[in-house]
């Protein structure tokens, strides 16, 4: 029987009145188990024994009217008492191994970890299931140990799949701040990447406030119920399998395709970026046809992020302030399932950037993270990638893009890795540019070194990538090869010309050729990268 228990939807109970109120909590609970609640866990910190064993066994009655399970908090002696499923044991509870020992093999006892040594310890005492947190700050809980986020996450179910065959068994739920408008994103997230590299995905997640908190608790745990069996909106797609992505006469009709839907439907381009990039990334935004706005503002963002379009965050500057309104427009976005560009700019440069990275990672997902070699090394070293082929690269310098230390094959696999991982598309630009989203990885030489010696010319690349996206969602690594190859053959275009006499005679003829958009002279200088990862 225990073997068989869903964690998906895992209510933890809480009584206090800032959550629970003054209404009755056996009652929100059949309400929880009515929208589709599959574990019950009663958490009660402050109650008196005798009405701890009361009201646990009133909760029983209703949690086996519904073939569910109740996990009593912390409390061995009350779920002996009560003869309930098991026991949820926190690192100040009693340990593992002397509760096992009280209640036998047949009763369920999950453990709170927040680190690999922690969940070591727990898989090795015989836990059934680790409660992984804490996910993200709530208010729930004022003293958790650690916020590790989705990358602390990964690196714990990262560690299980390693481990012995206890480890690989063993089932997990995540805890702490999750909800209704992060639920899909942190599941995603949190699924196995593709390449099954790592095939320990998460097993559910628990939840407080969401469901206790609620006004209408049925509806809410029915609504959490059905957000999780649901892909979100924002999923990066895959290719049909008859699809033969190393085509190049087919792509090339695809580009062409996605350049004319661009300026056919003219997308917003919501950039958020710095002072410097601004004038050049909205004309290079309409030149293309999409209609840019360049709004740092995220009190806005729900709005625009209502509308066809996408979003691009460049971390310029990384101020707190900036940040702030940063993880306001990723929210609004998400939720609308429209693209967001990341360009971690200077990532890797200084600390204060690797923490800004860090947060922006943590805050929610991107659908494209695009940067030079160092920057998506840095972003691969934040979500928990150990990059294999080791070389050193040394502390970013400046924010320009920098010379290539590995070769296209280690970058390659760099970028479909960090993509398989994220779940998203990930591009590395350079002289050649990498692009992947997992399973697809193209190697782009277009391009022209006088975009190396304008100012913003990455950024833009960005804009460009992030209108393409938005017109095309339903590829959108398609969407991204299309908005590349329309940029840099425009670059190329305008470095040919004669009245071009230097980066700065450049920028004006690049608009112009950008404008013209002359997809249809395809230089095909674009490879198709089959057989990695
Ligand atoms: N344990 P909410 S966080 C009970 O990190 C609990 O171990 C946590 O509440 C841990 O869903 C938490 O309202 C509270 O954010 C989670
Ligand atoms: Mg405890």
């Amino acid at each position: 029987m225990k073997n068989q228990v869903d964690y998906s939807l895992y209510l933890v109970t809480d009584s206090t009145e800032a959550i629970l109120g003054s209404r009755d909590l056996v009652e929100v609970v059949e309400k929880a188990l009515l929208g589709g609640v599959t574990v019950v866990q009663y958490r009660d910190k402050t109650s008196d024994t005798g009405d701890l064993i009361k009201t646990a066994k009133a909760l029983h009655e209703r949690c086996r009217k519904h073939n569910v399970p109740l996990i009593i908090n912390d409390r061995v002696d009350v779920a002996l008492t009560v003869g309930c499923e098991g026991v949820h044991l926190g690192q100040d509870d009693m340990n593992v191994t002397e509760a096992r020992k009280l209640l036998g093999d047949d009763k369920i006892i999950g453990a709170t970890v927040s680190s690999i040594d922690e969940a070591r310890i727990a898989v090795e005492r015989g836990s059934d299931y680790l409660g992984i947190g804490t996910l993200y700050a709530t208010s729930t809980k004022k003293n958790t140990k650690d916020i590790i986020g989705i990358n602390g996450i990964r690196k714990i179910l990262h560690y299980l799949h390693s481990a012995e065959e206890a480890s690989k068994k063993i089932k997990t739920v995540c805890i702490g701040g999750i909800n209704a408008l992060n639920v899909q994103r942190v599941t995603y997230q949190l699924q196995a990447p593709s390449d099954s590299s790592n095939p320990k995905s998460i097993d559910g997640v628990a939840v407080v406030s969401a469901i206790i908190g609620a006004q209408d608790v049925e509806q809410a745990a029915a609504n959490l119920k059905t957000l999780l069996s649901t892909p979100p909106n924002f999923a990066t797609s895959t290719p049909s399998s008859n699809d033969d992505w190393t085509s190049l006469s087919t792509l090339q009709t695809k580009a062409l395709a996605a350049t004319k839907v661009v300026h056919t439907t003219s997308p917003l381009s919501h950039n958020m970026t710095n002072l410097v990039v601004q004038n050049f990334a909205a004309s290079v935004a309409l030149a293309i046809g999409a209609s840019p706005i360049m709004s740092n503002n995220g009190v806005e963002a729900p709005d625009l992020a209502k509308l066809r379009g996408g979003l691009v965050i460049n971390m310029g500057t990384a101020t707190p302030d900036a940040l702030h309104n940063h993880r306001l427009a990723i929210a609004a976005y998400n939720a609308s399932g429209s693209p967001i560009l990341l360009d971690p700019v200077g990532a890797g440069a200084t600390s204060a950037r690797e923490e800004a990275l860090g947060y922006l990672l943590a805050s929610g997902y991107f659908t494209l993270i695009k940067g030079n070699e160092r920057e998506i090394l840095a972003v691969a070293q934040a979500s928990g990638f150990t990059v294999v082929a080791k070389k050193e690269a040394g502390q970013q310098r400046g924010v320009d893009s920098g010379d290539a230390i590995y070769t296209l094959e280690q970058r390659a696999y760099i970028v479909s890795r960090v993509a398989s991982r994220e779940r998203n598309v990930v591009l590395m630009t350079g002289a050649t540019d990498v692009i992947s989203d997992g399973q697809r990885t193209y190697a782009i030489s277009n391009g022209h070194s006088y975009l190396g010696m304008v100012t913003g010319s990455g950024c833009t690349l960005g804009t460009t990538i992030s209108a393409y996206m938005s017109a095309s969602p339903e590829d959108k690594l398609m969407a991204a090869v299309a908005g590349i190859l329309h940029y840099e053959m425009a670059a190329e275009a305008a470095a040919r010309r004669v009245d071009v006499q230097g980066p700065g005679t450049f920028i004006p003829a690049f608009i112009d050729e950008l404008y013209r958009r002359r997809m249809d002279i395809v230089e095909e200088k674009i490879q198709a990268m089959d057989g990695l990862k």
